[in-house]
Parts: structure tokens; C-alpha cells; sequence
């Protein structure tokens, strides 16, 4: 087999003359002997994460409890993500796309086993379904690929039944249909050792008028007690939000508010997931994680990325300084001295929800994990003391740069020093790359026939 360790490079930014009057780092910044403004010579990542470690040090940073914290985090990936998806106008075909929940599965375990961080992998169920109907068996095949079964998506919107909703359907009978599918989850949910049913509804109207709005409500009011009534112990119920489609006129969880509205009313198990592609342009996002952080219901996230809409890229690509923002308050919620605050932060379960439309399905996984991992990191170098003080003392622009300079940090040095500690190699995507694994899917599985676009 291929080496699975590829040699870092690291870029060395010199500011000679510079004074460095730091409350924040500037990382690396060691003149140079060449006097070049910036010296692109290859530094083992061991010699850069030293150089890291004396700064961080040097401003105070615990640098042995962020790595505990790193080590400490997890990402599930979801099990759709390793198949091939498309746009309404086409789904083009990857060679070794997943197309069995077993192959889905190995996929998710060698992402674990690059990035050490994606224990878990969130089922889609019928996509999902075994053929044989043996979730127990499905759950054992995960744990002997060394990952877990994590949160149980039931899927109430690709039958033909539910064109004018699911729980929210105007017809009793199917409003029954969808609920019975979200009971099975509940006992789905037994058997594979999850403990979250996370909800997504398409329900809604295209048009004014075409349903009662409070009808509707009531409608998911009742139904969803009873689905919380079905939980099974310790199980959580996340619930998640989306302003538009495939309704465009109404949704029926719009919103954060009417997802943490209906928490509150179901009891402590509910919670809200925030999905980063369902809001609509420039809404603060962290925002919303602090004020749902606050109140002890932040339940997850479905990460991705956006520009317009729902676009379901790779979490990171887009607006990597949303997501440290993001991270920045969920950092700040596990250090709090409020325990609902600190408790909530710990159990938020960090999930990724993407379709990979025009790329290879593994890479793009294993960088959108890597992607968290990166903002985790700075987020946890974030000097909250002296943010705090900044913050009492009106410093507006002490403390944003404060935030905005700790962004900068690379600690790219400092992940491949975690991961190898983790066992996992230095670069992961280079890794991947030499690992074979590609070549292998491709020539085992093929290319799938996939469908897309207008019929
Ligand atoms: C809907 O857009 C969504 O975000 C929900 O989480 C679904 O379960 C997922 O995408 C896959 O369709
Ligand atoms: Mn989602």
C-alpha cells in the first residue's frame, strides 16, 4: 500500500520591523535570513507546529487542552452523501458512488479512519432501508467497520402520497401514513443504537389559500407529541427548519422560531437542528446558535455551504469565516459557566448534510470534515478572557480584531500534529489520494445509472 503520510508545506510570513504588540497571534511570523517578504520554503509540519506551540504559549494559550478538545471532536457524515446526487437538470454519475447501505458504510468508515474524527454516520430511511429489513444487522456490519449508526432521518416526502404534505397533509389518512413511518423510526432507532430522530418536513403550499395555515400548524402540533411519545429513552428528537422548498409559499417550520416554539411545547427531548443552508441571505447564523445555546436547545447542525439557497456544497468552501463564527460561539457555550449552556454545547451533534453533484463523493467528505476540524481549532484559540474584558470595556474594535486575528491562525500545523497523535495521517485528502481506495471503488462498483432532471 501507498505511504498514507504526505510531507506539509507551510507558508512563512516574514514582518520584519514589525512590532507585535499581541493580545492575538500572528502565526509564524520569524524573520527571515533572506529578508523576503514571504518565504515559500517547505518546513517539515513538526518544525511548524513547534514554532505554533512557542506562540500560542507565549500568549497564554493551553495549547495540551486544545488538542484534548480536538481529539475530542466528532463529525458524522450522513449516509446520502456518499451517493450520487444532482440538480433538478441532471445527476452525473460518479465511478464508485455508493449505492448500498453497506457500501455507504464503508465509505464512512474509511473517512473515520483518515480523519479520526467521523465516528458516526446518519441514516436516511427508506434509502436506507436493509433488503432484508435487519436493522440489528446493519448496526453490527457499522460497528465492525469501527463507526456508529448516529441520527435516524425518516424520509416523509418522496412518496407519492405526500404532494400536499406529510403530517401537515389536509387527508387524515395520509397525515396516519407519515406518522406511522415516524413511529417505525422511533423503533428503527433501537435498533441501530441511535439516539436522535432528526425531522425534516417538505410540507407546506404554493399557494395563498390553497390550505388552513393554523390548520396545518395543528396539524403538526398533535402529531409530532405523539411521535415525541415514541422516543425511545434518552433519545432526542431534533427538529429542523427550512424557509423555502420545494413549498414556496409556505413552509411549515419556516424557522428557527417555530422549531424552538414547538420544542419548548414537546418537552426537553426536542430540540432545534439548524441546517446552514436553510436561512435566508446574510441572517446571522451564529446568532441564532447563541440564543438556542442560551435556552439548552440546540440539538445539531447539518453542515454545508451556501451562496443563494439551499446549495448543499462542501461546509467551508463558501464562507469559512461564518463557520468559525459559528463554531467561535459553540467554543465559547462548552466553556460557560452556565451548566443548561454547557451541557447543550457538549451534546450538539455535529452532522453534515451535502449533495457532491460535479465531484468525487470521498474527497468531498473528507475536506468538509476537515473543514470543521479547522474551525474548531481557532475557535478554541479565541482569548475569551481577554475578549470578555474588551467586550465590558466597549473596546468595539479591540474585540473584533481580537476575533478576527485568531481567525487568521494557521493551525494547520497543529491538526496534523493531533491527527497523527489520533493515528490518523498528517494530510488526509493526500493520504486518500495515495491510498487507492478511489481506483478501487470505481473498478469494484462501476458507475451507477443515476436519473435527474425533467422526465
Ligand atoms: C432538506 O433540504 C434536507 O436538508 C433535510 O435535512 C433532508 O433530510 C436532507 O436535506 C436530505 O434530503
Ligand atoms: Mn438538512
Amino acid at each position: 500500500m501507498a505511504p498514507l503520510y504526505s510531507q506539509y508545506n507551510i507558508f512563512v510570513e516574514v514582518q520584519h520591523g514589525q512590532s507585535h504588540q499581541t493580545v492575538v497571534n500572528y502565526c509564524y511570523t520569524t524573520p527571515l535570513k533572506d529578508n523576503s517578504r514571504r518565504n515559500q520554503d517547505a518546513m517539515s509540519h513538526k518544525a511548524a507546529y513547534e514554532l505554533l506551540v512557542e506562540t500560542l504559549t507565549a500568549q497564554r494559550v493551553d495549547v495540551e487542552a486544545v488538542k484534548v478538545a480536538l481529539k475530542r471532536q466528532q463529525i458524522e457524515t450522513p449516509s446520502w452523501g456518499y451517493a450520487n446526487s444532482g440538480t433538478r437538470f441532471k445527476a452525473f454519475p460518479w465511478p464508485g458512488a455508493a449505492t448500498t447501505t453497506r457500501q455507504k458504510l464503508d465509505d464512512a468508515a474509511m473517512v473515520n479512519r483518515l480523519t479520526g474524527i467521523a465516528g458516526s454516520v446518519a441514516v436516511h430511511i427508506p434509502w436506507d432501508k436493509p433488503e432484508d429489513n435487519d436493522y440489528v444487522a446493519m448496526c453490527q456490519y457499522a460497528e465492525g467497520q469501527g463507526i456508529r449508526i448516529g441520527a435516524v432521518n425518516p424520509n416523509v416526502f418522496q412518496d407519492e402520497e405526500y404532494r400536499l404534505g406529510s403530517l401537515g397533509n389536509p387527508d387524515p389518512g395520509v397525515q396516519e401514513q407519515a406518522l406511522d413511518h415516524l413511529l417505525e423510526c422511533c423503533d428503527i432507532m433501537t435498533k441501530v443504537k441511535s439516539n436522535a430522530l432528526s425531522l425534516w418536513f417538505a410540507d407546506g403550499a404554493n399557494y395563498a389559500g390553497q390550505d388552513s395555515l393554523r390548520g396545518r400548524k395543528q396539524r403538526f402540533e398533535r402529531h409530532l407529541a405523539t411521535v415525541y411519545q415514541h422516543l425511545p429513552a434518552g433519545g432526542r428528537m431534533l427538529l429542523e427548519y427550512k424557509f423555502f422548498e420545494p413549498a414556496f409559499y409556505s413552509t411549515d417550520i419556516p424557522d428557527w422560531g417555530v422549531a424552538y416554539a414547538w420544542s419548548l411545547k414537546l418537552g426537553p427531548q426536542a430540540q432545534v437542528l439548524v441546517d446552514l443552508g436553510h436561512h435566508a441571505q446574510g441572517v446571522n447564523i451564529e446568532q441564532i446558535v447563541a440564543f438556542l445555546l442560551d435556552e439548552g436547545r440546540l440539538g445539531g447542525f447539518h453542515f454545508n455551504n451556501r451562496k443563494y439557497a439551499d446549495d448543499d456544497l462542501i461546509v467551508g468552501t463558501t464562507n469559512p469565516y461564518e463557520l468559525f463564527l459559528i463554531y467561535n460561539e459553540l467554543t465559547e457555550g462548552e466553556k460557560s459557566t452556565d451548566e443548561t449552556v454547557r451541557t447543550c454545547a457538549h451534546n450538539v451533534a455535529y452532522m453534515i448534510d451535502q449533495s457532491h453533484n460535479i465531484e468525487g463523493k470521498m474527497e468531498a467528505m473528507i475536506l468538509s470534515v476537515l473543514n470543521c476540524q479547522e474551525a474548531y481549532a481557532k475557535a478554541l484559540l479565541v482569548p475569551r478572557r481577554q475578549l470578555a474584558e474588551a467586550q465590558a470595556a466597549g473596546d468595539v474594535l479591540g474585540a473584533h480584531r481580537l476575533l478576527t486575528e485568531t481567525y487568521k491562525t494557521d493551525v494547520r500545523p497543529l491538526l496534523a500534529q493531533v491527527r497523527e497523535e489520533m493515528g490518523a495521517p498528517a494530510d488526509p485528502i493526500a493520504a486518500y489520494r495515495a491510498s487507492g481506495y478511489e481506483e478501487k471503488i470505481a473498478k469494484e462498483r462501476g458507475k451507477a445509472a443515476t436519473s435527474g432532471g425533467y422526465q
